[in-house]
């Protein structure tokens, strides 16, 4: 029965790790699923408290049945009326690298045919993405999956996202924004120390 109890432990370590240290999602409410029903949609001002985890930061669109989400069934369009953006502070570690992944599409309503938005790690690093509507509807947008890194330099980070199209409310759409830490070689090294001990024993219980 200790043996048992070993694989119990071992695994639940493992488990653990795998599961709140790499790979987890650090962004809350990510998809943009939970907040107040935007019906078919919603603008939203700064200060708007409608979409949980998220801070307005300049007018926006929060999508619900306008258009066909990336995932689920509610996305974001970056301009409200005009250019605007969203954030969330996230906890980071200092040092450590982040993944960020999200889905782009644009408001497929009107121009200008490229809609450009800039993720911002603020502080620290910023890129700009690019998406084409041509041949986009509002039943099939398009939505491709953007990836991006930074280096955290402090234990919060706010990652923004902001339209970089101007006077129209015709902007970049979001959807789905997935933040996890790179694990240093050291933590795989772990992690896979750990999922050997399992495997072995198993095996020893099986003799
Ligand atoms: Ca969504
Ligand atoms: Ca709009």
């Amino acid at each position: 029965m200790r043996g048992f109890r070993n694989i119990l432990i071992v695994s639940a370590i493992v488990v653990t790790f795998a599961g709140s240290s790499a790979w987890a999602n650090l962004v809350v409410n990510g998809s943009f699923e939970t907040g107040a029903d935007p019906g078919s949609f919603k603008t939203l001002n700064p200060g708007a408290t409608d979409i949980t985890g998220w801070t307005i930061g300049s007018q926006i669109d929060y999508i619900g049945t306008y258009w066909q989400a990336s995932d689920g069934g509610r996305s974001i369009d970056l301009s409200g009326y005009s250019a605007g953006s969203i954030q969330q502070d996230i906890d980071t570690v200092v040092g450590s690298t982040y993944n960020v992944t999200f889905d782009m599409a644009g408001n497929p309503d009107g121009l200008p045919t490229i809609k450009q938005l800039v993720v911002e790690a603020i502080g620290v690093d910023a890129q700009a993405f690019d998406f084409n509507i041509t041949g986009a509807t509002k039943s099939n947008m398009g939505w491709t999956t953007m990836q991006w890194s930074f280096v955290a330099n402090a234990a919060t980070t706010t990652l923004k996202f902001t339209s970089l199209v101007g006077d129209t409310g015709w902007g970049p759409a979001l959807d789905n924004v997935n933040v996890s830490v790179v694990p240093a070689p050291g933590a795989l090294a772990l992690l896979g120390i750990g999922t050997t001990l399992v495997g072995w024993m198993r095996r020893r219980k099986a003799l």
